[in-house]
């Protein structure tokens, strides 16, 4: 009796611990919808840091789940509370529907990714929120 509430005591600890010591995870990867486009966002670290580059990975399936390629995607990263430099980067094909580009998030706070996609027989625009720590 007395061992085991001890060891359900070390596993609560246990789990406490794990918790507070996880970095904050951004819910990556980020899903959206645009017409027949349905794009996923992905961070390489997906927890990006201030002045460090991470690679955004936008993948892009139409209407029935097939992925688009030969398309054009250009990334634009805004701070909807405030004026910042431009800060854009086109991305690159991986020619299966991926499209990567390396960016850099200039300083802490809410910063807005807007994916413009033009594809052939069409374009979309996703914009996903990220905070950054
Ligand atoms: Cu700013």
């Amino acid at each position: 009796m007395k061992r085991a509430k001890l060891f359900v005591l070390l596993v609560s600890i246990a789990i406490f611990l794990t918790n507070c010591s996880k970095p904050q995870p951004t819910q990556m990867p980020i899903t959206q919808t645009d017409g027949d486009v349905t794009a996923v966002l992905t961070l390489l670290p997906d927890t990006p840091t201030v002045m460090n580059p991470t690679i955004l990975s936008l993948t892009i399936k139409d209407a029935d789940s097939q992925p688009i390629t030969g398309a054009s995607v250009a990334f634009d990263l805004t701070m909807p509370g405030m004026a910042m430099p431009p800060n854009n980067a086109q991305a690159t094909d991986d020619g299966s529907g991926s499209y990567d580009a390396e960016v850099t998030f200039t300083m802490a706070g809410d910063w807005q990714i807007q994916a413009d996609v033009t594809y052939p027989g069409g374009s979309a625009e996703f914009t996903f929120d990220l905070t950054i720590e």
